[in-house]
């Protein structure tokens, strides 16, 4: 019997379920792959206390990851939520010791409901440490405009300008998603050499909650079951895309994207790629 691949993701756990550590076990059984976590914090507000972020110790994230590894090994891993610039630290400790081919770095920073996910003395820490081990990172505009110290990144061209410069960081590839932009959601893959955009029609909806968990975690999945980079991206962005068109909310709050939509509605967007 052939086994499927293994991934393991580094983030924190959502309790609504729709972001984080869930979305990405969500998005690795639904591209049948061996979801494995490493839990970094846990997010959930306190109605009384407020308290949103409860990080996890240093002792009970490598434990997780060595229990993993044990027990399983791994084909790739992405990472998400890490918070503090300890946490950082020992991930990419972890990853150096490890010998792991594909490692998806999302640098992610606030969540959808204005959780802060990354402390303000991280970042360089993120920069210095763990992106340079990274094979992909993928900011969105608002995380790609932060780490190059607060540029405006306003059209395709920007998106463009704003991979190159975050290739000098050292990762392998980059990916900057141009979800927030006008007109259809473009995002641009730079390797070195050459940009390549990926476009999807934009779907009208506010419920994108854990729609770059979810972009992440797909392309973990299909670099650990052997995929190229390219290819990766362009599967994982027709992925998402049919999950932000079928998301949906339980309350009145922004809901999730649907990770079951692509299996369940029998359809995968076609995403329009071009050299740029
Ligand atoms: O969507 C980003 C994100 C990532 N990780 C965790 C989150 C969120 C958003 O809320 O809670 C744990």
């Amino acid at each position: 019997m052939k086994y499927p691949s293994r991934v393991i993701t580094i983030a924190g756990s959502a309790a609504g379920g729709s972001a984080g550590i869930q979305a990405d076990l969500k998005t690795f059984q639904e591209l049948d792959v061996y979801g494995m976590s490493v839990v970094t914090a846990i997010v959930g507000r306190h109605p009384e206390t407020d308290k949103n972020v409860h990080p996890q110790t240093i002792e009970a994230i490598e434990a997780q990851f060595d229990t993993a590894m044990k027990q399983v090994g791994t084909d790739g891993l992405k990472t998400g939520m890490l918070f503090s610039k300890e946490v950082i630290s020992t991930i990419a400790n972890l990853i150096r010791g490890s010998n792991i081919n594909a490692v998806v770095v999302d640098p992610v920073m606030v969540g959808k409901l204005d959780s802060k996910l990354l402390a303000e003395d991280a970042i360089e820490a993120l920069k210095k440490k763990l992106i340079p081990l990274a094979t992909i990172i993928t900011p969105n505009i608002p995380e790609a405009s932060f780490l190059l110290d607060d540029r405006p990144i306003q059209d395709v061209s920007d998106l463009k300008q704003a991979a190159v410069d975050l290739y000098s960081l050292g990762a392998k590839f980059v990916l900057v998603k141009g979800g927030r932009l006008k007109g259809p959601a473009v995002d641009v893959l730079y390797d070195g050499e050459t940009a390549t955009l990926f476009e999807a029609p934009r779907i009208d909806t506010v419920n994108t909650s854990g729609a770059g968990c979810t972009y992440s975690a797909a392309i973990a999945a299909y670099l650990a079951k052997g995929k190229s980079v390219a290819e990766a991206v362009g599967l994982s962005k027709s992925f998402v895309t049919t999950a932000i068109e079928h998301g949906f909310s339980y309350t009145e709050m922004v809901g999730p994207t649907y990770h079951a939509a692509a299996r369940k509605h029998g359809e995968a967007h076609e995403i329009k790629i071009t050299r740029g």
